[in-house]
């Protein structure tokens, strides 16, 4: 097989969430023949994996939507996860790319092997040759327990939240969420009017915007669908506020409008929290937007609820009954909930992938993941990311990310499949060059100046992220700049 000439040139894409059904589009309408390997039973990454009570997006639904397929028919301003969930499923089977999915058929080990040739294999065996690989793997899927001892010693039931136990009956239970974050919030004011009692387990509090969360009414979804041209202009006006505005504020370019959402978020305390010994528990220390922001108009009113409460001080362990903290007080429980994050740095793995030479990006990447402007790694012909390292992360539309990184990784490709290059790959040079001028400008992010740890830190306490604007990341990945590639 050659990567001249299109009858034979193949392209896998790796993951049929998000960013893998996205890809399929873009290489379908480039008129490229390609596979989407997919571990799970169904498409939908993020969005099926997720499914635990009070889930939504936190990114306003007309900007979480894919630039080739405007949804007129969103119920909310913030979905429920289950209707992103269909919504990314109907465009796959919409366009087409339902057909091309090879569902529980994960990806284990993609070997470079010469002649800008892959091999893939998958649970399934092996699945041949491939000119070109796309990992579209996301971001947030490998699931994080707490270090904490005596985990397994629990008597009740205990689960982490993106793997949700629907046989448990919560009606009549008490339960504990452990974590503060995104998922935390969003659980408790859920489930609080449901469960006998509900402790939420704090170990950092957070910043919280208010914003509601309106219904999109019969008469608006009908203007949307009659003048897609309204949603475009919604979409332009959210982009602004989200990627321009709020992006920029993230990063030291727009110190007005991180004081401006500080204020916001203390004002939101202020105003809907009123023991001022509650209040002073939920209070930060660190800068607001050092921590992903959390949107929610309905956690304060659901911790002081009289079932709710907020525990403080820190686990000491888990027992047989429930959660003992360091004052030595036992809380029993019926059911934990694991509220405590994901490894953002897992990527593809547990694949193994192995480039030029023999050597494996898991090595190359155990302590720290560089990649070349998110995409693309030295060493590594022909195979690309979406959403990898140093991709913007933070309250932005992760799929007008990942659209700017397919955009460009489809230019390089469309190059491999015209027969232009049989073999592209960022120069080690471009590619340290790149991670140097990272490492100086995230010191001026608020991620690192605000004072807060996330998971956005790497084990070598480096900020993982985008450090400059989001204008700059789409100038950036708007066209390869072939100087900074070696092509054979
Ligand atoms: O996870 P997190 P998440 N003992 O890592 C705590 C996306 N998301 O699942 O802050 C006690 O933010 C930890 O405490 P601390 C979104 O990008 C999107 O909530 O480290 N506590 C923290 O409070 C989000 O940012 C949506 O001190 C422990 C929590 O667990 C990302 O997913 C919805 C602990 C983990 O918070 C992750 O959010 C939900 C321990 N040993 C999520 N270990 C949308 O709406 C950890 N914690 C799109």
């Amino acid at each position: 097989m050659t990567s001249a000439g299109n009858a034979s040139f193949k392209v896998a894409i790796v993951g049929a969430g998000a960013s893998g059904i996205a890809t399929a589009v873009y290489l379908q309408r480039a008129g490229m023949a390609f596979t989407v390997f997919e571990r799970a039973a169904d498409v939908g990454g993020t969005w099926r994996d997720n499914t635990y009570p009070g889930l939504s997006c936190d990114i306003p639904s007309h900007l979480y939507r894919y630039s080739f397929a405007p949804n007129p028919e969103w119920s909310r301003e913030y979905s429920p996860a289950a209707e992103i969930h269909a919504y990314f499923r109907g465009v796959a089977e919409k366009l087409g790319i339902i057909d091309k999915v090879r569902l529980s058929s994960e990806v284990t080990r993609a070997e470079f092997v010469g002649e800008g040739l892959w091999r893939i294999t998958t649970t399934q065996g092996d699945e041949g040759l491939f000119n070109a690989v796309i990992a579209a793997t996301g971001v947030l899927h490998k699931p994080v327990l707490p270090d904490i001892g005596g985990r397994d010693s629990f008597c009740g039931v205990s689960f982490h939240s993106s793997r949700w136990n629907h046989d448990v009956v919560l009606a009549g239970k008490r339960v504990g969420i452990i974590g503060t974050g995104s998922t935390a919030t969003q659980i408790l004011p859920a489930i609080v009017d449901e469960v006998e009692s509900v402790s939420l387990f704090q170990r950092t509090p957070q910043w919280i915007i208010s914003v509601p969360n309106n219904e999109f009414s019969e008469e608006k979804k009908r203007a949307f669908r009659k003048e897609p041209q309204k949603m475009a202009e919604l979409y332009d006006h959210l982009n602004n506020l989200f990627n321009r505005r709020f992006a920029a504020s993230l990063v030291g370019e727009n110190d007005e409008g991180l004081a401006e959402m500080a204020r916001a978020c203390r004002q939101n305390l202020e105003d809907n929290v009123h023991d001022v010994k509650l209040r002073r528990r939920l209070t930060p220390s660190y800068q607001a937007g050092c921590k992903r922001l959390i949107v929610s108009d309905k956690f304060y009113p659901a911790i002081q609820r009289p079932n709710a409460r907020l525990v403080d001080t820190r686990i000491m362990r888990i027992e047989p009954p429930g959660i003992r903290t360091n004052d030595g007080l036992m809380h029993e429980l019926d059911v934990i909930v694991y509220a405590t994050g994901f490894d953002p740095f897992a990527f593809f793995r547990p694949a193994v992938i192995v480039g030029r030479n023999g050597v494996s990006l898991n090595e190359r990447w155990k302590e720290s993941c560089q990649a070349y402007r998110s995409v693309a790694a030295p060493g590594f012909p022909n195979l690309f990311f979406i959403g990898g390292p140093n991709s913007p992360i933070g309250n932005f539309s992760f799929l007008r990310t990942a659209e700017v990184q397919i955009g460009y990784v489809t230019e390089l490709v469309k190059l491999l499949s015209e027969g232009a290059h049989r073999e592209v790959e960022p120069t080690e040079e471009a590619t340290e060059a790149f991670n140097a001028e990272v490492e100086q400008a995230i010191k001026h992010t608020v991620w690192v100046t605000g004072g807060c740890k996330s998971w956005y830190f790497d084990k070598q306490g480096k900020v993982v992220s985008w450090p400059w604007s989001y204008g700059r990341f789409e100038a950036d990945l708007k066209q390869p700049r072939m100087e900074e590639f070696k092509a054979a």
